[in-house]
């Protein structure tokens, strides 16, 4: 029935929410509603400082954040739905198969604190096999987890839904906020592949603290052929291209640069030796880049290096989560072996 047949009518007002069924009110006094706090913006100075820093590099560089403006964020989106870009269908068939197993080793009514939420669409999955108590969104922008959260308490009117705006690629430390009791750290989409194996071993630490004797649910990209790899990071419709150069513009509009994007082109290369997939952009013809405090001359052919994506052996991610102090340690994978989903244990 819907409020157009006329047997529903309902209206949001201060006080609450109030439905109104053919000739009787149905009252709910108090709604939840999902709460926001956005922590330590990075200020302006210090982004184009580090911005600025990278570009002069020996070898020009930048942090992977900045491949997520609203479009480039949308562009991710996008790169989750192409034919190459098999690790976010791969990881959503994993949990699909084992999520009974899977959330049988992890905390019940435990606060889900979601790493890189972005549009909450994988940890919305875990509610029900889950049954989490309260669910946190961080994102590097809490104005992007606002309409998924409005959105998501609509779903789940007792949920208890905090969207936190975070950086936490070099220092996981969520606020008081976030409440006491036993988390569950999830971490999907092989995010993890971003840092170093060492990086990645101190954020694995910070997870262990923050799950407050919980568990911790990470999605892990494997190691396969360099056939598989490299046109998932360089697909043919060149989503992945636009993606990759979609971050000059962030920056120029970030740091005040003129990068024209007519003048680099995308490249994705997969690096053996590091065990990583490398994106770059490299410079199709010499050009001097310009912004306020600070020049580059490019060279011909010469390249900013702009993400690197770390592809593990299940046995070397086990051992970084060993090492890192979790225990329980448990994997699941695909026919494949193209992907893994861990879950460990904080305590003891
Ligand atoms: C979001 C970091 C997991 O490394 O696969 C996708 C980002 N870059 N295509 C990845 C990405 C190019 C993605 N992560």
């Amino acid at each position: 029935m819907s409020a157009r047949q006329g047997f529903w009518l309902g209206t949001i007002s201060p006080g609450g929410l109030s439905v109104y069924a053919c000739d009787m009110t149905v009252y709910f006094p108090h709604p939840r509603t999902p709460g926001f706090i956005q922590i330590h913006r990075h200020d302006a100075a210090a982004v184009r400082a580090e911005l600025a820093a990278g570009l002069l590099g020996p070898v020009a560089c930048t942090a992977p954040k900045y491949l997520y403006d609203a479009l480039g964020s949308r562009l991710f989106a996008a790169i989750t739905e192409l034919a190459e870009y098999y690790p976010t269908r791969t990881e959503a068939a994993i949990v699909a198969r084992h999520a009974t197993e899977i959330t049988a080793t992890l905390p019940r009514e435990a606060t889900l604190v979601d790493l890189g939420a972005g549009n909450c669409e994988k940890a919305a999955r875990l509610f029900a096999p889950l049954q989490p108590e309260r669910y946190v969104a961080v994102d590097i922008s809490v104005d992007f987890l606002r309409d998924a959260l409005q959105r998501l308490q609509c779903e789940h009117p007792q949920l208890e839904l905090l969207g936190v705006g975070l950086d936490f690629s070099s220092s996981l430390t969520l606020p008081a906020d976030v409440g006491a009791g036993p988390r569950v750290v999830f971490y999907p989409g092989s995010s993890i592949g971003n840092f170093t194996p060492t990086d990645a071993l101190a954020f694995l630490r910070q997870a262990r603290d923050a799950a407050q004797g919980g568990a911790v649910l990470i999605g892990v990209d494997l190691v396969k052929p360099v056939s598989v790899l490299e046109p998932a990071y360089d697909d043919a419709l060149g989503v992945t291209a636009a993606f990759n150069r979609n971050m000059l513009l962030h920056i120029n509009r970030l740091l005040g640069s003129n990068f024209d994007i007519a003048h680099w082109r995308h490249r994705a290369r997969f690096d053996a030796g590091h065990s990583r997939i490398e994106m770059y952009l490299d410079a199709l013809q010499e050009q001097r880049v310009v912004w306020p405090g600070g020049e580059r001359l490019f060279r011909r052919g010469e390249a900013i290096h702009t993400e690197n994506s770390y592809k593990y052996s299940a046995l070397a991610f086990e051992a970084l989560l060993l090492e890192a102090g979790f225990s329980r340690i448990r994997c699941w994978t695909d026919s494949r072996n193209w992907f893994a989903v861990f879950t460990a244990q904080a305590s003891a």
